[in-house]
């Protein structure tokens, strides 16, 4: 047994947990908020009659960090949104009414993982590779797996293990491994309901680009609708071979957010 791999004998399946832990400092991208977390409220401050006592905590956050959900609402090109939603029509109040983080229906859905790294036998990819079409396909084949219509596709590069060294790796001048346009296209027309991957951005981020330039995210968020998962742990269904499963997701119910955490679970 493993920290992924749960406790779910009674129920006859197997499953694992596929988010990373949220803890102050650790590493995301520099767009957002940090998540930050204090206890104000300890066991004694307030002590009932009876001996008992409640602590009581608070966070606050981006909707972007550690392991989360982007809604469609996130990103905009030339001022739309997905489907030639107004961007600026969307959002009432401060909230984005239209295609908010709330629109979004938990998921329990065919799972894939695309294991590139497992494939092309290194522990991660480099931070200046593109996964390429062929590679894609070659892994999926070496996997005899298939991508299908409302899919969720999880891409596994290796690079997510870094998280673990504690090491920040949002891009900067090694670049971050992971999928462009051209895996990106594929996908989009394979008809795939999300797909995720074990980095911050998702996507490959060119060395010394940084966050500025997402063009997978436009492809998927705006053009086709597919929501993007990041930073989560793929480690373990890598070393157990765990190719196909049900993907079960639920993102936070926040009206009007453009992303929201989440923990996803693979369940054989
Ligand atoms: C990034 O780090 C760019 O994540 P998101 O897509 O959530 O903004």
């Amino acid at each position: 047994m493993t920290d992924q791999l749960l406790d779910v004998v009674s129920a006859g399946v197997r499953a694992y947990d596929l988010a990373r832990e949220l803890r102050i400092g650790m590493p995301q991208s520099p767009n957002h908020p940090p998540f930050w977390h204090v206890v104000p409220r300890r066991h004694g401050d307030s002590v009932r009659a009876d001996g008992g006592s409640a602590a009581n905590d608070m966070i606050t956050t981006g909707t972007h960090v550690g392991t989360h959900i982007d809604a469609l609402a996130h990103v905009s090109q030339d001022g739309a949104l997905f489907g030639g939603v107004d961007a600026e029509e969307a959002c009432i109040g401060g909230r984005y009414v239209q295609h908010g983080v709330h629109t979004i229906e938990p998921m329990i859905r065919r799972g894939v993982l695309v294991d590139v790294a497992a494939h092309l036998g290194v522990t991660t990819l480099d931070g200046d590779h593109e996964i390429t079409l062929t590679e894609f396909q070659d892994a999926l084949n070496a996997q005899q797996t298939e991508v299908r219509k409302g899919d969720v596709v999880l891409i596994r590069s290796g690079w997510g293990a870094k998280f673990d060294e504690g090491q920040a790796f949002v891009g900067g001048a090694t670049g971050v491994p992971g999928i462009g346009e051209a895996v990106a296209r594929w996908l989009a027309t394979q008809g795939i309901h999300a797909a995720g991957a074990d980095s911050i951005a998702f996507e490959h981020l060119r060395p010394g680009a940084g966050h500025g330039l997402l063009p997978v995210h436009r492809l998927f968020l705006v053009e086709s609708g597919i929501y993007i998962i990041e930073t989560m742990n793929l480690e373990q269904i890598s070393v157990d071979r765990v190719y196909e499963f049900t993907l079960v997701l639920a993102p936070l119910n926040i009206f009007g957010a453009t992303g929201s955490p989440v923990r996803p679970l693979a369940v054989v």
